[in-house]
Parts: C-alpha cells; sequence; structure tokens
C-alpha cells in the first residue's frame, strides 16, 4: 500500500487525535507523555492493523501451503518492502527483523565479531553510548581478546571530534587494528545527533565495518543507509510508533552473505543432517523461529504512518517544543541542561541542585506528566558528567507548546516542595 499524499500542513490536533492513549487521566490529569525516546505512544492505524491480523489472518509464515500462511507471508514481506523504501536500502534481503535494537545490536556483535575479531584489534564506540551498543561490543572483545576503545564527549555532550582522524590523533581514536566502528545516530540521553556520515567515511578510508545505532534516530530524521554509507544500522520499532518486540537490523548484502549465522533454528536452514547443515538465503540466515508477525505488519503500517506526513514539518514542530522547553527549563534557579549540543533531537535531560530526579520524577508523574529519571541506561556517560542520573522529557509530534508549559509550571512546584 502506498501513502495516499503527504499531508500538507502540520496540524498538532489531527495528530493527537489519533492516540487513544492521549485520552487517559493519570492521577484524575490529562497525560502529559514525555517518555518518548523509551517508548512512543502508538496511533490508532497501528494498533488496528495489529488487532487485524490477529482477528483475521493469523498463521505462521512461510510454512504452510494454506490460505491464511500466504497471506501472513505476504503481509509480512510487504512490512520488509515499506521499511526497506523507508531507509533506502538496496534489497529487501538486507532488512532483518528482529525483536528491537538490543537484539539488532547483539546479532551484528556475535556474528560479525566471530568473523573479524582477532586478538588486539579494535573496537571503537563513543562515550554517549546505550548500553546497547556497549555491552555486546564488550562481550566480542572479551571472547576475541580485542579491545574496546571509546571516542570522548565533551562538555556539551558532543562526540570529540579532535579524536576522530583528520584531526589530531589520539589513543581513543582509530588506529591500524580498528576493525569495527559501532556508534549512535543519535543520543538517548542528551538528544545529540552525531556526525556519522563523516565518521562513516573516515572509517571506510581505512577499511573499517560500520555499525549505527539508529534508535533515537529514526522516529525523528530521514535515514537513508546508502547516502550514510553505513554497513548496518540498527533500530527498534517501538520507537517509532509502532509495538513493542520488533526491530530491525540493516545490513549490507555483501557482508550479511559473508557473516555466519548467529541464532540457529527453524525458518534459518535450507538442508539439516546430523551431520552438516546448510543455511537459507537472506533475510532468513539471520531470522531463526517464529518471527513477530503481528509486529512486523504493525511496524509496517507504522512506517506508512510516518510517510503520510512530512516529516521535516514533525521535526520542525519536536525543535520548536525543544527550544521552548530548554529557554523556560533554565529560568529555574539551579537547573542544569546536560545536553547542550549544537544539533538535537527534541529531548531534554536535567539535573536541578538540591533536588534527586526521582523525586522530581515522582511529582510530575502525580501532576499526569510521564518523564523518565536515572541513568538511561548510559551508565559511562552519568560518570563523565559526574552524575547519578537526570530528569529526562522526550518530545513527539503529538505533544504541544502547553504541556511543555505545563511540565515546567509542575517542576517549579515540585521543587519549591523538595527543596
Ligand atoms: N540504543 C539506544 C540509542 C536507545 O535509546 C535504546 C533504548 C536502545 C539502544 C535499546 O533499545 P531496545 O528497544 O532494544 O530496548 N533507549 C531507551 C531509553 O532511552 N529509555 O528507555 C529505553
Amino acid at each position: 500500500m502506498e501513502p495516499v499524499s503527504i499531508k500538507p500542513t502540520f496540524d498538532v490536533d489531527e495528530i493527537r487525535a489519533q492516540f487513544p492513549i492521549l485520552k487517559e487521566l493519570v492521577h484524575g490529569q490529562p497525560l502529559v507523555y514525555f517518555d518518548n525516546a523509551a517508548t512512543s505512544q502508538k496511533p490508532r492505524r497501528v494498533i488496528k492493523a495489529e488487532s487485524a491480523y490477529y482477528a483475521k489472518i493469523n498463521a505462521n509464515v512461510h510454512r504452510g501451503v494454506h490460505t491464511l500462511s500466504t497471506l501472513a507471508t505476504e503481509a509480512q514481506e510487504a512490512a520488509r518492502e515499506t521499511v526497506r523504501a523507508h531507509i533506502n536500502a538496496k534489497h529487501a534481503h538486507e532488512v532483518i527483523f528482529t525483536a528491537g535494537t538490543t537484539a539488532s545490536l547483539n546479532l551484528v556483535a556475535n556474528s560479525l565479531g566471530q568473523m573479524l575479531l582477532k586478538k588486539a584489534d579494535e573496537v571503537l564506540i563513543s562515550g554517549m553510548e546505550h548500553h546497547a551498543n556497549i555491552v555486546p561490543w564488550q562481550l566480542a572483545c572479551e571472547r576475541y581478546g580485542a579491545k574496546l576503545k571509546v571516542i570522548p564527549v565533551n562538555e556539551n555532550g558532543e562526540l570529540d571530534i579532535s579524536a576522530i582522524p583528520g584531526q589530531a590523533r589520539n589513543d581513543n581514536s582509530f588506529s591500524d587494528r580498528t576493525k569495527i566502528l559501532a556508534v549512535s545516530h543519535v543520543s538517548n540521553t542528551l538528544g545529540t545527533i552525531n556526525p556519522v556520515k563523516e565518521l562513516i567515511a573516515e572509517a571506510k578510508k581505512r577499511g573499517i565495518i560500520t555499525v549505527v545505532d539508529g534508535a533515537q534516530a529514526i522516529p525523528h530524521l530521514p535515514v537513508d543507509v546508502q547516502d550514510l554509507g553505513c554497513d548496518f544500522y540498527a533500530f527498534s520499532g517501538h520507537k517509532m510508533y509502532a509495538p513493542t518486540g520488533i526491530g530491525v537490523l540493516y545490513g549490507r548484502e555483501e557482508l550479511l552473505e559473508q557473516m555466519p549465522p548467529w541464532q540457529g533454528g527453524g525458518e534459518m536452514i535450507d538442508q539439516v543432517t546430523f551431520e552438516k547443515t546448510t543455511y537459507a538465503k537472506l533475510p532468513f540466515k539471520f531470522e531463526a523461529g517464529t518471527p513477530h508477525i503481528a509486529g512486523i505488519i504493525g511496524l509496517g503500517e507504522a512506517v506508512r504512518w510516518m510517510q503520510d506526513y512530512d516529516l521535516s514539518a514533525m521535526a520542525a514542530h519536536e525543535h520548536a517544543l525543544l527550544e521552548h522547553g530548554t529557554k523556560e527549563l533554565l529560568a529555574i534557579d539551579g537547573l542544569r541542561i546536560i545536553g547542550t549540543a549544537k544539533k538535537k533531537v527534541g529531548v531534554i535531560s536535567f539535573v536541578i541542585e538540591g533536588v534527586h530526579h526521582y523525586d522530581l520524577g515522582t511529582l510530575l508523574d502525580q501532576q499526569g506528566i510521564a518523564v523518565r529519571t536515572g541513568h538511561h541506561c548510559t551508565q559511562p556517560l552519568m560518570e563523565h558528567f559526574g552524575i547519578s542520573g537526570t530528569t529526562r522529557a522526550s518530545f513527539a509530534p503529538f505533544n504541544t507548546i502547553a504541556e511543555v508549559d505545563a511540565m515546567v509550571a509542575a517542576t517549579k512546584k515540585a521543587v519549591k516542595m523538595l527543596r
């Protein structure tokens, strides 16, 4: 199904009307949902597509000759094509369905690690990575005797590109031993948009394989994997209006063909004997077991929903929320924003002197406002800033300036109570 037409103007009320959860009350207050970086809310279309699959099609894919199985298979493969087009992958079989970003990164770290990493090789990540883009590489490095190197982060929460080649070289940069670069496109804690295209270009010159954690980018930015030039791009459906439990690993065909499978089981084989197994073609070689078919269909619908809108108008709306929220919050005495990069998506992480983020989050919740508090699965980044956690507001296109004002007012009230 092709998008009918791109809606010409951005109308926040029209968008809000599509999200049933926004009518819910929390502690008797209208819900203000500012935890979109953890998981976004779902438009009615996505919820309907998922439940329609269970009500009308439900069958396993690629297994039977019966009608429902054929319909399920067609719906799944149509969603794969929708995702392919959305990220401009060359081939649909370069889109591997996984359980989410974490699963995608574990897949690539395991399989690529096994294929590439030798003793004393290096994997380069950055200081603002989510644990999902740290721990799988740590495990792979431990297994093969490789080293994990970390591009530093500056005080604004930007990658310290003086450490990137082309600039001054230091130990936390590419070296002759670097085999893999794995960085986030957008930081979940800081909102920083990283210069991944430039980094990838530098890596490519050196024959380094590149992996991008796109979990926080894909809901906000147009992503073109061929233009970025990356070898792998990982993301989750649930942060881009789709169901939980479904995600994608994009991988370049040439590499996916060479890589060993990670998980074994049904669906991923060609022939099995007790002596030897041969594997299925891409993408199935990397999709062992029954997939999350309903989730895949929901993901396809979420992408079509996004494509009905002008993504740059959505981004501009989120940017207006970011600018307004930043200005208003900074007026609060003792408040410091963590993450002041020049290029940011709509994420505001902050700390307030004398106020614990957990207490603030609890008081905001009592006023119907959902924010995330804590380390946001970026403990090394917290250590870098010398803090134990932040309060984080992360915006979606359905949020409004009035909601930002409600959060600022509720924060002021909470600060009075807590100090
Ligand atoms: N990478 C980044 C940059 C993320 O923000 C997250 C989740 C993940 C990986 C893991 O994604 P998952 O879908 O596999 O769990 N980030 C957050 C967050 O910021 N708050 O809750 C989850």
